[in-house]
């Protein structure tokens, strides 16, 4: 590692787990830069709330989304079809120093607003055919931290959590999305809003 990283960034953590490489930055971001970004990302991001189809009837997703990225990058999960919006300057900014420690390049950022406890993110993988085998996801999150739950896809003994923090940045490669899923639970307690970004490289459309 370079004496630049090491030096700007607190220690990260190897999360060790089986079949996975998850390594998470608490402070990527110092708090009073994280608390600038949650700001602007909260108040200048083009939200929306799509609805989502389970066992045949209609929900609305609970949470809030946006994405941004190149062009014609579109991005479909849970039947949703997103088109991106032009990535903004701030996204731009954050993507490059993400990119920077993850030697990847991205081309998509899919925004998540959890406006209070209430909101929450099911179990799931991001493995999507459009983001290719092993992909690269890079998490960074904003404002209220919240529970982050994996869980091994066959072995059911294999779980594990961790608190995603302001300024924190998760990144999950190898074969992470193959072998496990994730989710942000909802919680009762009355919490503030929490913006998270994930950086995705969407490979082929
Ligand atoms: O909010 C988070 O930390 C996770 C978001 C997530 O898993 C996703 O958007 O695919
Ligand atoms: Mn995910």
């Amino acid at each position: 590692m370079s004496l630049f990283s090491s030096e700007e960034h607190s220690k990260n953590i190897n999360l060790n787990l089986p079949n996975a490489d998850i390594t998470y930055y608490p402070k990527f971001f110092s708090e009073k830069i994280a608390d600038n970004y949650f700001e602007t990302l909260l108040n200048e991001t083009n939200w929306r709330q799509d609805d989502i189809k389970l066992f045949g009837k209609t929900y609305k997703q609970p949470r809030l989304t946006a994405l941004y990225g190149e062009d014609g990058k579109n991005y479909t999960y849970s039947g949703i079809t997103m088109n991106p919006l032009p990535f903004t300057s701030v996204l731009r900014e954050i993507k490059e120093k993400v990119e920077k420690i993850s030697e990847e390049k991205f081309n998509v950022v899919l925004l998540n607003l959890y406006r209070d406890g209430q909101d929450s993110n099911g179990w799931h993988s991001d493995d999507e055919k459009e983001l290719g085998e092993n992909p690269v996801i890079a998490s960074v999150s904003f404002g209220a931290e919240r529970k982050f739950y994996l869980k091994h896809k066959e072995d059911k003994s294999a779980k594990h959590k961790i608190v995603l923090e302001n300024g924190s940045l998760l990144i999950m490669k190898e074969q992470t999305q193959r072998f496990w899923k994730h989710q942000i639970p909802k919680t009762k307690k009355n919490i503030s809003p929490r913006v998270n970004l994930t950086f995705r490289k969407i490979i082929s459309s």
